[in-house]
This record gives C-alpha cells, sequence and structure tokens, in this order.
C-alpha cells in the first residue's frame, strides 16, 4: 500500500522532545501526521507521542521520522503507518550516505538474527530474503529533504552548511522522482516562513512524488501561499505545538 496523497493537503509533525498540548483531538482535523524530531529525541518520548497521537486520532495516517535506528522498536513501528527517512542532499556526507548505509547494515544484521526484532514483518517464507525485503520497502519511505534554514537545529545536526539555489531545489526535486523514487521531496524551512520560491522552483520537476513544504506556517494566507505555489502540502509543527488555536487557521 502506498499514500494516497490526492485528499492530503496539511501534514502537522510532532516534535517528541516538546510537551503536546493539552488537548490534541484537533490532530483529527490535520490529512497526515508526522513524528520526528533532531534534538532531544529518544525512543521512550518517540514512543509515548506515537502512542498519545495513534489514541488521539486513529484514523489519520501517521508516519514516524527515526533520526536514528535507536528511536526504531517493533512496538513503535506497529503503531505506525510508516517510517519516512530524510534523505537530505544538501546535508554533510555523514548525513546523507554514509548514515543511511550504516542504518541499513543494521537493519541487515538485525534481519539476519531474527527476521521480526526490528520491523513488524511476518516471516512465513522461512527466511526468503526476497519476501522480507518487499515487506520492508512497504513500510520505509524515502524522503528527498533540502534544508533551507542554515540556522534552524535541523541545518546543524544534518552538517548543512548553505541552503539550496532556486536551480539547485529543482534539481534535487528531480532526482528525487526520477533518480532515486521517494515518493516524498520535502522542502524544509523549519522554524520560518521561506515563502513560495522554493515551492515554485520544485513542483514543474515533480509528478508522482508529492512535494512538501514545511517552515514557520502560522496563517491561513501562509498555506494558501505555499498550495497556490504547487505545494501537495504544508508541514506544520511549532505552531501545533504553541499556539494550538492558531494552528487550526493553518488548516484549509
Ligand atoms: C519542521 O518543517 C517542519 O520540521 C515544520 O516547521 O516547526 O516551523 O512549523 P515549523
Amino acid at each position: 500500500m502506498s499514500i494516497d496523497w490526492e485528499p492530503i493537503s496539511h501534514i502537522t509533525k510532532i516534535d517528541p522532545a516538546e510537551e503536546l498540548p493539552l488537548d490534541i483531538e484537533c490532530l483529527r482535523q490535520t490529512d497526515l501526521i508526522i513524528v520526528g524530531g533532531s534534538d532531544g529525541v529518544t525512543r521512550e518520548n518517540m514512543h509515548r507521542t506515537i502512542q498519545q497521537v495513534q489514541e488521539a486520532a486513529p484514523d489519520v495516517t501517521l508516519l514516524q521520522e527515526p533520526y536514528n535506528l535507536d528511536h526504531v522498536s517493533l512496538e513503535i513501528a506497529g503503531l505506525v503507518d510508516y517510517i519516512s527517512i530524510p534523505v537530505v542532499f544538501n546535508g554533510d556526507r555523514a548525513h546523507y550516505l554514509e548514515k543511511h548505509v550504516d542504518l541499513f547494515t543494521e537493519v541487515c544484521r538485525r534481519l539476519e538474527e531474527s527476521p521480526d526484532s526490528i520491523l513488524p514483518i511476518e516471516d512465513t517464507t522461512g527466511g526468503q530474503h526476497a519476501d522480507l525485503v518487499s515487506e520492508i520497502a512497504s513500510i520505509v519511505i524515502g524522503e528527498g529533504y533540502v534544508i533551507q534554514n542554515v540556522d534552524s537545529t535541523a541545518a546543524t545536526v544534518a552538517g548543512v552548511g548553505s541552503p539550496y539555489s532556486a536551480d539547485q531545489v529543482a534539481g534535487a526535486a528531480l532526482a528525487t522522482e526520477a533518480l532515486y523514487g521517494f515518493p516524498v521531496f520535502y522542502l524544509e524551512y523549519s522554524g520560518t516562513y521561506g515563502g513560495p520560491d522554493g515551492v515554485s522552483a520544485a513542483a514543474p520537476y515533480l509528478d508522482e512524488t508529492a512535494l512538501l513544504y514545511g517552515g514557520g506556517i502560522k496563517r491561513a494566507a501562509q498555506t494558501k501561499e505555499i498550495l497556490d505555489a504547487g505545494a501537495d502540502a504544508v508541514v506544520v509543527g511549532d505552531c501545533f505545538h504553541d499556539a494550538p488555536d492558531r494552528y487550526l487557521q493553518t488548516i484549509p
């Protein structure tokens, strides 16, 4: 099964290291929820947050965005619909290629020990790797990711030195779909509103791949501006944690 992006225009990103608002039933009004963060996230706060969110909005598609393999467990994976892995194009090498080779090397190691030790996949095949691989591929999603706010924690953690130009954003978008085949391209301005220019640059180069914009969305007019520029969905993070009333206004 893959995500049907057609009805999805508003995504809420929840940081497990931050407090949840007192009332989180408003999450039933968003179209998709991502739980993840790059600072202060532990397996415990990840698990707790995912449990609370899943109970509050059981019908909303739920993605876990782990920062490293410590955040992945059978219990957590059993509560979410997908595990999404950011591939930060403008991050440093340690957070791009090496990180993913390390991550999947560890997945292979654990699968050799016991196929269901890390992901909720059923080994009904006596350890036929081809079937295990296809089950893993149905759970794990790759996200082509560009971080444009170099002052954000996400940029620091991923070793992002400078933002991409509009031409580079377009190239990264095209590579995401045409080369990597990831279902998501995520333009990330975490903590600051970046405006529609990057979205306008990327949108013509994406067809099957969903174009997500995140960063500084606090008003309905910003959601509209980003969607009008060609994004499939806006991602709202800080506003959900800091101002739940205003957050509701960001939902189209
Ligand atoms: C962060 O892109 C998301 O990963 C959302 O950004 O927190 O600024 O809303 P904000």
